[in-house]
């Protein structure tokens, strides 16, 4: 079928709107029709061409809400009419990982998924006969797509798609690295750096934690007033300060932070969020997916005094599980997703999307079809 796609050609350059085909789905496979996509700063990085499994001429977008319309033979667990999410992290529910009970990367379709293909190693997607590439298995720029049964969580039928697409991805990351990678406690005090959707859904979080402070970290001050409402309990502009941000953060959390949280992709920031936590305990999640070739450096004496560095995909979130739950959650006025859209857009715009987040004036731009 005809299926109308934003097209990355190549790094660095528009996406383009076209009309692509789109083959149904085969075994274990199914064709969602996407409703609403969320753009998050990860679709960015990899158009920039700084992500190292950037494969081009591709159909980025991989924060997708939509509805199944067809499935291929074999799967069982999803029908026609199902309101889905899409998961760039899979849940077979079977291979090592997912048996283990100590992660949420089920790396079932992982190596296909990183190569731009189906499982089959194939793509559903292609332009004038020529094979474009899926992206982190969902592809969502693009009203109809093919997913694998694994990768789609079920969510309930009257949930409004154009506001939880947003859960695919950055609210659920956020949430998830407080909730499931951090376990942040009633009382503690926690660093956010960066506030676009991912760092507020950290201060959403933290909120639901019951954590004391909530210090919020962005060099845009228009981030202050949305973090405040969230849950911020101070902001830090780093450009306004006197001194050097870490003892800072240090003095001003009486110590350290027990959780630091690096949401922006910077590795220099990754350092400074690592050192402000507190001697002994605090504990830095790396949430931020920095550019090829960049590495991570301290002194290994933070690491020998006690602070830990982790990381987090997905916030730890086991997507078919944990997804339907979460949308109950912004169902009963618990989370807060409305705010974090700042601009409702058709695809023709999506261009628009990136310039917006590129000049740091939106959270999230969300995309109909
Ligand atoms: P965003 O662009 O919306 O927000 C980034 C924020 O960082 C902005 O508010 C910006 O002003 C701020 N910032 C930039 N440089 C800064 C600096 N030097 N000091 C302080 N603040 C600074 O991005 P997002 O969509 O919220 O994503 C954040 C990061 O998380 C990206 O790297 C993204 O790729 C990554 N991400 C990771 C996961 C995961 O599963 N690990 C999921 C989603 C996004
Ligand atoms: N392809 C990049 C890594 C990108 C990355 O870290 N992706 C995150 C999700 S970002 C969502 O906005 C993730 O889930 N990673 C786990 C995984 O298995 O990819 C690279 O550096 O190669
Ligand atoms: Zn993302």
């Amino acid at each position: 079928m005809k299926v109308k796609a934003a097209v990355a050609h190549s790094a660095k350059q528009p996406l383009s709107i076209e009309m692509v085909d789109l083959e149904g789905p085969k075994e274990g496979e199914v064709l969602v029709e996407i409703k609403a996509t969320g753009v998050c700063h990860t679709d960015a990085y990899t158009l920039s061409g700084a992500d190292p499994e950037g494969l081009f001429p591709t159909i980025l977008g991989h924060e997708g809400a939509g509805i199944v319309v067809e499935v291929g033979s074999g799967v069982k667990s999803l029908q026609k009419g199902d309101r889905v999410i899409p998961l760039y992290v899979p849940e077979c529910r079977h291979c090592k990982f997912c048996l283990s009970g100590k992660t949420n990367l089920c790396q079932a379709i992982r190596e296909t998924q990183g190569k731009g293909v189906m499982p089959d190693g194939t793509s559903r997607f292609s332009l004038d006969g020529k094979m474009l590439h899926h992206y982190m298995g969902t592809s969502t720029f693009a009203n109809y797509t093919v997913v694998p049964e694994i990768a789609l969580a079920k969510i309930r039928e009257d949930a409004p798609l154009e506001k939880v697409c947003l859960l695919g991805c950055g609210i659920t990351t956020g949430i998830g690295a407080v909730i499931n990678t951090a376990k942040v406690q009633v009382g503690d005090n926690v660093v956010v750096f960066g506030l676009g959707g991912v760092g507020l859904s950290v201060i959403q979080g933290a909120k639901l934690a019951g954590a004391n402070m909530i210090i919020g970290v962005d060099i845009n001050p228009n981030k202050k007033a949305l973090g405040k409402k969230l849950g911020m309990t101070n902001f830090v502009n780093p450009k306004e300060i006197e001194g050097d941000l870490v003892p800072y953060l240090v003095n001003l959390t009486n110590g350290g932070a027990d959780f630091s949280f690096e949401c922006i992709g910077n590795v220099n920031i990754m350092r400074q969020a690592l050192e402000c936590c507190h001697k002994g305990w605090g504990t830095c999640v790396i949430v931020g997916v920095a550019g090829a070739g960049e590495e991570i450096s301290t002194r290994p004496f933070q690491l020998v005094t006690g602070r830990t560095w982790k990381g987090t995909a997905f916030g730890g979130t086991k997507g078919r599980r944990d997804l339907p739950k979460i949308v109950d959650w912004y169902m009963e006025g618990k989370i807060n997703i409305d705010d974090l859209i700042t601009e409702f857009m058709p695809i023709e715009d999506i261009n628009k999307a990136f310039e917006l987040m590129h000049e740091g004036k939106s959270i999230r731009s969300v995309v109909i079809f």
